[in-house]
């Protein structure tokens, strides 16, 4: 903090005016904000590794979903009815509502396209302890001191849209597993910290009147500051430097390629065998022999992808013929996209399967019929795709079934296709 401030303050002379508190707040953040942390340097020049960024992401997806309890305990003791209702859109832009999905959403799309397991994600498991106890400090500081306080520790928005401007920027530029979709929630973040941080400085400035309570404002945000700070040196001291990985914390996958890399127990063993196809032809004919595939069978490609040549979600090729007991693999090649059968469109008696976001899967269909496969994060978009294994025995029931959005008319090309 700037020596000036303090010297004001701790000499217990006059308060400062609205103006000089608002200098001496900014001061809190070009000397403490974490984009000046080292780690950020690296996360946005592009020198981490695939599994360094899943651990920013998953462990930073902790505090994005404390946010909502923080602010939502704030509301819970605030008297200020106009303080309460400009606050609560603060819980709905988290959280979500019918009309949109919300900042944990986006976070989730980010951590699917970076390839982890959402459930694992949310469970927070692999979060290192640093990171679970940095987040409910911030949380219980929010919930027992005073709401000139509380207000104040939401200050470091101020200065965040530089450091997701810069972010946005570098991840799309120098990681190949980050796009647009995967970035979306920095995007957001763009406008809503602005307004959010304008309204809490407001506030700030006039309620904090007293020497005592420019000085609890002033630690206040810095206290915010140090929540963020201490996230990201044990991020750096478990996954860079000396790369000391706690008990219990996620385990990158060993400098594993981008579609190998996995959160632990997402990659089965058939993934495992297309992924070792992929890297050597020759092992893949190893392995072929290893499953005792049919006889004849093939196993076909289908991409999935942003922009295909069709157009931006698609599925490609979008219709297939193939022979029963022939596999399709739902090639993951851009982030964020899953294969899953449409449900009740397929034959009776077929398995149905579901990959995760950005995996890539293997099925081997063995029932005659049409079968549809969606992408459940695009299927509005219009990213399905229709697959004739065998004589097409329920084609009519297939045509018949109804799809969301741009998805009725890419199925309908994509079955006729088929015969
Ligand atoms: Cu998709």
């Amino acid at each position: 903090m700037n020596k000036h401030f303090i010297l004001a303050l701790d000499t217990g002379s006059a308060p400062m005016s609205p103006a000089d508190l608002e200098t001496a707040l900014r001061a809190i953040g070009t000397e403490r904000y974490h984009d000046l942390h080292p780690f950020h340097d690296l996360l946005h020049g592009g020198h981490l590794d695939k599994g360094q960024v899943q651990a920013w992401a998953l462990n930073r997806y902790c505090y994005q979903a404390a946010i909502p309890r923080k602010d939502a305990s704030l509301i819970g003791r605030c008297e200020d009815r106009e303080l309460r209702r400009e606050w609560l859109h603060r819980v709905t832009d988290h959280d979500g509502n019918c009309e949109d999905p919300g900042g944990i959403e986006r976070w989730l799309i980010l951590t699917d396209g970076l390839g982890l397991d959402r459930d694992y994600v949310v469970s927070q498991q692999g979060a290192l302890s640093t990171t679970r106890f940095a987040v409910e400090a911030y949380v219980r500081f929010v919930r027992e001191k005073s709401l000139l306080e509380a207000v104040a520790s939401s200050l470091t928005e101020l200065f965040a849209p530089s450091i997701h401007r810069r972010r946005i920027a570098g991840m799309l530029k120098n990681y190949s597993f980050i796009d647009e979709t995967v970035v979306a929630y920095f995007r957001r973040r763009l406008d809503q910290a602005p307004r959010d941080a304008q309204f809490a400085l407001d506030y700030v400035k006039r309620h904090a009147v007293t020497v005592e309570q420019q000085r609890a404002v002033l630690a206040a945000l810095t206290f915010k500051t140090e929540v963020l700070w201490a996230q990201l040196d044990a991020l750096h001291y478990a996954y860079v430097t000396p790369g000391n990985i706690p008990p219990g914390a996620f385990r990158p996958a060993p400098s594993a390629p981008f579609d190998a890399c996995q959160a632990p127990g997402t990659a089965g063993p058939k993934e495992r065998m297309i992924m070792i196809r992929k890297q050597a032809p020759w092992l893949g004919i190893v392995a072929g022999l290893l499953v005792a595939a049919p006889a004849q069978a093939t196993d076909f490609q289908v991409k999935m992808l942003s922009k295909g040549e069709k157009g931006m979600m698609v599925f490609q090729p979008d219709a297939l013929k193939i022979a029963p007991g022939d596999t399709v693999t739902f090639v993951s090649v851009d982030p964020g996209h899953n294969a899953e059968l449409i449900r009740n469109m397929a034959p009776e008696g077929a398995e149905p399967f579901a990959g995760k976001p950005s995996e890539t899967v293997s099925h081997t269909f063995s029932v005659p019929g049409v079968y549809g496969v969606k992408c459940r994060p695009h299927y509005a978009m219009g990213m399905v795709m229709a697959i004739a294994v065998g004589e097409p025995i329920n084609l009519d029931a297939a045509k018949a079934m109804k799809h969301p959005g741009k998805a009725q008319k890419v199925m309908d090309t994509a079955l006729a296709e088929l015969h």
